[in-house]
């Protein structure tokens, strides 16, 4: 096991958590693949996971967020829905995994629900404020990965992708909502420098991981001190998880 070291480390948390935030196709899913990859080759325990979902309580919420049944009860009424994924997901998979000293990877957390209920929705930021404080408490992220695109290329990577079905709830929306976000995440990042990284996604998909991990490397070789106990040289197991539904 690892152990987190730092100033302001939430009381039990001895892994280190990871988001990777940004707007439709930048590149998310597949980088958080390769980074959990890479790090539980080094013998990191991972675990890589996704919002909304990531325990089996949330992913039911997700199904029912991105089927775009409650679109029609406005954006007050997705950002709570959202939340109450985020609140099963943090109990029974981030907050244990941390607990254990995991690096915990999630693909998208509150950022986005800042960014889409939030800033798209016109919501008044306090109740953002007042809905992460309950949900996600001291279970900050220690680093956040914007994948920053434009929109449009985002969004035909993610058309691309699509062989059949149709579109989900949020990539239904028009260009200018998709601009808007990529805006917010970027200001979202201006606004918390210290936690938020802006990477450009427009690369290659190697070009994409070498980036994050020049920024990823450093920061955990830092924060995650062999366990109290343990040789210095002493690397633990190798293991890594995922929850079920990103497997
Ligand atoms: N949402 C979520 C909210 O509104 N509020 C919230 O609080 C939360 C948590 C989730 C939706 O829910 C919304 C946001 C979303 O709309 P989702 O299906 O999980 O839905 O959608 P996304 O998170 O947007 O995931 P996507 O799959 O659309 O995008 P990714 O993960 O950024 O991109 P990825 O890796 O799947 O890649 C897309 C395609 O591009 C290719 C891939 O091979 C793939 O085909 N690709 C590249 N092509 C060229 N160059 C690169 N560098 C590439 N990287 C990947």
């Amino acid at each position: 096991m690892m152990q987190a070291s730092g100033p302001s480390r939430e009381p039990g948390r001895h892994g280190y958590f990871i988001t990777l935030e940004g707007g439709e196709g930048g590149g998310k899913s597949t980088q958080a693949r390769i980074l959990s990859n890479r790090l539980a080759g080094l013998g990191y325990d991972t675990l890589l996971t996704r919002e909304p979902g990531g325990s089996p309580g949330a992913e039911r919420l997700r199904d029912v967020l991105l089927s775009g049944a409650v679109a029609p009860l406005g954006p007050a009424a997705e950002a709570i829905v959202f939340s109450a994924a985020r609140i099963d997901h943090l109990d029974k998979t981030i907050r244990p995994a941390l607990a254990q000293g995991a690096v915990v990877i999630c693909d998208r957390f509150a950022d986005s629900t800042r960014a889409y209920q939030g800033a798209l929705g016109n919501l008044d930021p306090r109740l953002i404020l007042t809905l992460e404080a309950v949900t996600v408490g001291p279970t900050r992220p220690d680093l956040t990965l914007v994948l920053d695109l434009p929109a449009d290329e985002g969004l035909d990577r993610a058309n691309r992708r699509r062989t059949d079905g149709p579109v989900d709830r949020f990539e239904a929306e028009n260009l200018a909502f998709h601009q808007g976000l990529r805006q917010t995440f970027l200001d979202i990042a201006a606004a918390e420098p210290d936690r938020c990284m802006v990477i450009d996604a427009r690369r290659s998909p190697e070009d994409v991981s070498e980036a994050i991990w020049a920024i990823v490397e450093p920061r955990l070789k830092s924060a995650l001190q062999p366990a109290r106990g343990l040789p210095s040289n002493v690397i633990p197991l190798a293991s890594s998880r995922r929850t079920p539904e990103v497997s």
